[in-house]
């Protein structure tokens, strides 16, 4: 059975001990980023601090911290490779949502001129060096195709300005950017409508930090993802429909050519980025559940974005990838962020590994976000980074197993380049693939690996007869 909302996600969290609850009072402008980069560097719990100073809604953090937790809210098994195989299978058939009159996130309305930020959310500073409070750092932007009508649903950060004015930062070719750039041409100088959901069941939010394909929009994976179609409510002020039981939706416009500085921001790379030029988020209501929680992120690496957006991105590229000949697995490491993809593969003939690489680099998708691709070979493990990094060292040659790709596209938040350089990079493919046609054109054999796994196996069988403890 999905979870109808965040909050039966939560017990069940509660319930396996894979939530803790701060009751102790936490400092908003610190103390939160803090604790957050404990529990995620140590793999530790979700957790809702109760008690924020000043403020009498809670924060939940570090939701999906960890894969278990990933594969709970999913309802699918922990284990890395089977997530993807099974997202994959799930969403091939989209189911629609269900439109419905009322849900939870009716309780509450607030229009107009009483609308206010700061009464709803808590100042949380995520990271020391930000601009000031992240309300979306996990909130679910909602905007709609102008031309074909599908709604779409991404994560795209949110600071906040005033009592009811955030920047936004939605960028082409992300596809609330290209929604707002046909609206700009077809309504010159009219604002779009954008809404925000924060605190939605789990399927939802992670369709909505994945790169889909459209139309249908990312509501109707997310029904695939559970099973069953979720319910959308309509907004109060505009065309656009939200999950019927988010914790708190935000309903505003934007206009196309209005920017304001936004940031700094921690950044997912790890690194405090710049203050940008950033589109503005009107607000004109807020909606929400009695008693609201406050869903966001502290974001700098590493983050719960890796179990994400990063698997967002896998979802997407795996069953491309592995269409190709020879291709046996496609993963993007969490230590990447986004920058490197590695494939294992068997190769079938001179030339087979480039071809592979390029196909990775000119993907349409996300082509945009690899810098770096690594091929492996078939019998290497490429979600376990000890054994990429055995073959990297064992086989490759830099002269001829290096290939570069000059003037290609990357996203600005790429901190290889300095600003004023920023999405442009030359991209980079490494075939650490055991040379074997190197040793057959000069008549020998590359060498064969010492390891027998038959023997391993064998001894594994009888392992009590040792004695000794693992
Ligand atoms: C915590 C978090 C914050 C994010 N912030 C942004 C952001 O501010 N801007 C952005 O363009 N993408 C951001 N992303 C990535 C997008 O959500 C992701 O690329 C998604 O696919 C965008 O939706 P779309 O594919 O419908 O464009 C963020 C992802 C996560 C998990
Ligand atoms: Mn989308």
């Amino acid at each position: 059975m999905p979870y109808r909302d965040l909050r039966e996600f939560l017990a069940l969290l509660e319930k396996k001990g894979l939530l803790a609850r701060v009751k102790a009072e936490v400092d908003p402008s610190w103390e939160i980023n803090g604790v957050c980069k404990k529990l995620i560097d140590e793999g530790g719990p979700a957790v809702i601090f109760e008690k924020v100073k000043g403020h009498k809604v809670p924060v939940l953090a570090n939701l999906i911290g960890t894969l278990e937790r990933l594969a709970l809210a999913l309802e699918m098994p922990a284990d890395d490779r089977k997530i993807t195989e099974e997202w994959i299978k799930r969403t091939e058939h989209p189911i629609p949502p269900k439109i419905v009159k009322a849900g939870p996130c009716k309780e509450n309305i607030v229009m107009g001129d009483k609308v206010d930020l700061n009464a709803i959310f808590p100042p949380v500073i995520w990271h020391k060096g930000d601009g000031g409070p992240y309300i979306g750092t996990l909130g679910l932007q909602v905007t709609k195709d102008p031309e074909q009508g599908w709604q779409n649903v991404g994560v795209y950060r949110q600071m906040v300005r005033t009592k009811n004015e955030t920047g936004l930062y939605m960028p082409v070719p992300q596809h609330g950017g290209i929604h707002l750039q046909k609206w700009a041409r077809m309504y010159p100088g009219k604002p779009m409508p954008v809404a925000v959901a924060i605190g939605t069941e789990p399927c939802y939010l992670a369709t909505g930090t994945a790169k889909l394909r459209h139309p249908p929009g990312e509501e109707e994976y997310a029904g695939a993802l559970r099973k069953e179609p979720l319910e959308l409510v309509r907004c109060e002020t505009c065309d656009l429909y939200v999950p019927a039981t988010s914790e708190i939706v935000l309903e505003g416009e934007v206009y196309p050519d209005e920017l304001k500085p936004d940031g700094p921001f921690g950044e997912y790379t790890g690194h405090q980025g710049e203050a940008q030029m950033f589109n503005v988020f009107r607000l004109k209501a807020i909606t929400h559940r009695n008693n609201p929680i406050f869903h966001g992120e502290r974001e700098g690496y590493p983050s719960e974005s890796i179990y994400l957006w990063l698997k967002g991105m896998e979802y997407v590229l795996y069953p491309k990838v592995m269409k190709l000949p020879g291709v046996v697995d496609v993963h993007i490491p969490r230590h990447s962020c986004g920058f490197k993809a590695i494939v294992s593969m068997k190769k079938l003939w001179p030339g087979h590994v480039n071809e592979v690489i390029h196909a990775i680099w000119g993907d349409i998708d996300l082509g945009h976000f690899f810098r770096y691709v690594i091929v492996v070979d078939d019998n290497i493990d490429i979600r376990d980074p000890d054994r990429v990094g055995w073959a990297v060292s064992n086989y490759v040659q830099p002269d001829r197993d290096i290939m570069i790709a000059p003037r290609c596209i990357i996203d600005g938040l790429d901190p290889s380049m300095p600003y004023s350089k920023r999405f442009t990079t030359a991209k980079w493919g490494v075939d650490a693939t055991m040379p074997t046609e190197e040793y057959e054109a000069e008549g020998t054999q590359a060498p064969p690996l010492c390891d027998d796994p038959d023997i391993k196996a064998r001894v594994v069988a009888q392992w009590q007869k040792y004695g000794i403890k693992l």
